[in-house]
């Protein structure tokens, strides 16, 4: 992802003020993009290398803070092997977040809870995976967040999540946000 500048970066509401007064100073703030990791990822560069590679959890995070800071924006991650605490994350996302960078793992193919706490939340939410899903198991082909994401983005491997933030970015920055986030825009399924 090329640096940019924080020029699109949210103004914070500032009091209204006297006529002729001097302007205030706004307090430019960074876009912000929540992370989510789902069940056994915390694995990730322990083992099964073949399909899932060997760059770490860790590492992945970090390069996501990384590539965040050099495009002006900030990224909070979390990891967790039980549904409802995503659904929980997802939920908290609302009062901090302007977008949503999630894989699933496992729970992609099976969770209405989570697929419904994205809808709820309305946040501009992208959907990754490290590995192809649509050429694996039958099982893996079919996603139930898809339809509630903005997008799919998917094996890249450890790229796929820096993809995933970039279209995150993008979306926030755009003037597509209110389409991005409203789940009534997209067809329903
Ligand atoms: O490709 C992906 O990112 C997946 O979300 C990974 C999930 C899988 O169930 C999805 O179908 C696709 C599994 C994550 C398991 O991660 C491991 C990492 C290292 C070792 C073992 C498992």
């Amino acid at each position: 992802m090329a640096p940019r500048r924080p020029t699109r970066a949210i103004a914070e509401r500032s009091p209204r003020r006297a006529k002729g007064s001097t302007p205030p100073v706004t307090k430019p703030r960074l876009w912000r993009v929540c992370v989510l990791h789902g069940p056994n990822l915390n694995l990730l560069g322990t083992r099964d290398p073949a399909v899932y590679g060997t760059t770490t959890l860790a590492e992945i995070d970090a390069e996501l803070a990384r590539l965040a800071a050099a495009a002006g924006a900030e990224v909070r991650s979390a990891q967790s092997n039980v549904e409802g605490e995503l659904v929980t994350l997802v939920q908290a996302a609302r009062g901090w977040a302007d977008a949503i960078v999630i894989n699933p793992g496992g729970y992609t193919h099976t969770s209405v809870a989570l697929r419904d706490a994205i809808e709820a939340v309305a946040l501009p939410t992208v959907e990754v995976h490290l590995s192809n899903i649509h050429a694996r198991e039958e099982f893996r082909h079919h996603s139930l967040v898809a339809a509630r994401c903005v997008g799919q983005i998917c094996g890249f491997g450890a790229q796929s999540y820096y993809l995933g933030l970039y279209a995150a970015l993008r979306c926030v920055e755009g003037s597509n946000r209110v389409r991005c986030a409203d789940p009534e825009a997209a067809p329903q399924e």
